[in-house]
C-alpha cells in the first residue's frame, strides 16, 4: 500500500510557527450528532438606534459617535490594555515570571451602514479600510511594538454587534504567536538567505494544489498546514513588510482579492461567513526586519454547514491540533464557490 495524503493521517509541519498538526482526511465519513448553532437571520436594518457603533449613537460609556460617513476609530471603551501602567520592580522568580504591559485598544468601524459586511461593500468602499488600518499602524507603530489588526465576525466568533467593523490593539511588546512567527522567519532567513513566506508562495503557486485566488499583487491560499477548516493566508507577490508600505495599485488589488475571498466564503453556506482574520507585519523596531513578509490570516470556525463548527477541544487542547478533510479539498471548494454574492445571485 502507498501512502495517500488524501486518504491516511499524517502530521504536517507549520514553518511560520514550529508546530505540528495532525490530519485523519479517513474520517470525513463519521457521523455528527453534536452541538449545531443557530445561524442568525440578516435582517439587520440600515440604520439600528440602539447600536452603539451606528453613526451619531451614543455608547455605553455616553461618548456620542461622530455622524461618520466611510469609516470611524476610536479609542474602546473597555481596553484590555492601558497605557499609562507603573513598573513592575521584581521580577526574579524564574517560576512567577510576570511583566508590566503598555498598550491601546481601538474600534475600528468599516462603513456608517449597519447591515453591511465587507464582502457586500463596493470596492472602493474596502480600500478606505485598508486606508485606515495603514493609518493606525503608522499612528500607533510610532509608540508601540506590536500593532494587532483584527476583526472578529459573527456571533459564534464571540463579536458582540453585527455592525461591521475590527479592533486594533498596540502593545509594546510580542505577544505569542508573533513571537513564534518572527523567530520562524529570523531562522530561516539567517539559514536560508532567503524570506520564508516568499518562498512558501512561490511553491505554491508551482504547486498550485492550495492556491485559491489570485491577482498581479496578491495570492490567497489554504495553507498546507491549515489548522481550521476553511483557514486561508494572504500574501503579497512582491516582498512588503508593512501595510503602510503598500502602493496604491497594491492596495487597490487588495480590496479587490479581500472582497473576491470574502464573497467566497460567504457563498460557501450561504451565510454571512464567521471568522478571525488579522495582519501580521514587521514589528515596528529598529531590528532588521528583512525576514518578514507582510500577511493575513483567515480563520474561519465552520466545519461543514452554516451551523457546524470545528472545536478546539479534547486532544487538540492537550496534545496538538487537528484536522479531517485536507486543506486540498478545502482549496478546492473555495475555488468553486462563486465571486458573485448570493445575496445579489441566490443559488437555485
Ligand atoms: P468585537 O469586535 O468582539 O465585537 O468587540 C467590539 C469592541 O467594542 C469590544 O472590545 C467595544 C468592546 O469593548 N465597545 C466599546 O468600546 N464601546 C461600547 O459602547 C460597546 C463596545
Ligand atoms: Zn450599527
Amino acid at each position: 500500500m502507498e501512502f495517500d495524503r488524501s486518504n491516511h493521517p499524517h502530521r504536517r509541519y507549520n514553518p511560520l510557527t514550529g508546530e505540528w498538526l495532525l490530519v485523519s482526511p479517513h474520517r470525513t465519513k463519521r457521523p455528527w450528532q453534536g452541538q449545531t448553532e443557530e445561524v442568525a437571520a440578516n435582517r439587520q436594518p440600515e440604520y439600528d438606534p440602539g447600536c452603539y457603533l451606528c453613526p451619531g449613537n451614543t455608547r455605553s460609556n455616553g461618548s456620542i459617535n461622530e455622524k461618520y460617513i466611510d469609516t470611524f476609530v476610536f479609542d474602546n471603551d473597555y481596553p484590555a490594555l492601558l497605557e499609562d501602567i507603573p513598573k513592575i520592580k521584581d521580577s526574579s522568580n524564574s517560576l512567577f515570571q510576570i511583566e508590566s504591559v503598555r498598550g491601546i485598544s481601538r474600534v475600528i468601524c468599516y462603513s456608517p451602514k449597519h447591515n453591511f459586511t465587507l464582502p457586500e461593500m463596493p470596492i472602493e468602499d474596502i480600500r478606505k479600510v485598508i486606508d485606515v488600518w495603514s493609518d493606525q499602524v503608522i499612528d500607533l507603530g510610532e509608540n508601540y511594538r506590536w500593532v494587532q489588526i483584527f476583526e472578529n465576525k459573527g456571533d459564534i466568533m464571540g463579536c458582540s454587534n453585527p455592525h461591521p467593523h475590527g479592533q486594533v490593539w498596540a502593545l509594546n511588546t510580542l505577544p505569542n504567536e508573533v513571537f513564534k512567527e518572527n523567530s520562524s522567519q529570523a531562522d530561516y532567513y539567517i539559514e536560508n538567505g532567503s524570506v520564508l513566506l516568499m518562498d512558501y508562495l512561490q511553491a505554491e503557486l508551482k504547486e498550485n494544489d492550495r492556491i485559491v485566488l489570485e491577482n498581479d499583487d496578491w495570492a490567497v491560499l489554504v495553507p498546507f498546514w491549515a489548522v481550521w477548516p476553511f483557514e486561508t493566508l494572504l500574501l503579497p507577490k512582491k516582498s512588503v513588510m508593512r501595510l503602510p508600505e503598500l502602493n496604491s495599485n497594491q492596495m487597490d488589488n487588495l480590496a479587490d482579492i479581500l472582497k473576491r475571498i470574502l464573497t467566497k466564503y460567504d457563498n460557501l453556506f450561504n451565510i454571512s461567513f464567521p471568522y478571525t482574520m488579522g495582519w501580521h507585519g514587521a514589528p515596528n523596531d529598529s531590528s532588521d526586519n528583512s525576514h518578514w513578509l507582510l500577511h493575513a490570516h483567515f480563520h474561519p470556525p465552520l466545519l461543514r454547514s452554516s451551523t457546524v463548527k470545528k472545536f478546539m477541544v479534547g486532544f487538540e487542547l492537550m496534545a496538538e491540533s487537528q484536522r479531517d478533510f485536507t486543506p486540498e479539498e478545502a482549496a478546492e471548494r473555495l475555488r468553486n464557490c462563486s465571486e458573485v454574492h448570493y445575496k445579489i445571485c441566490p443559488p437555485e
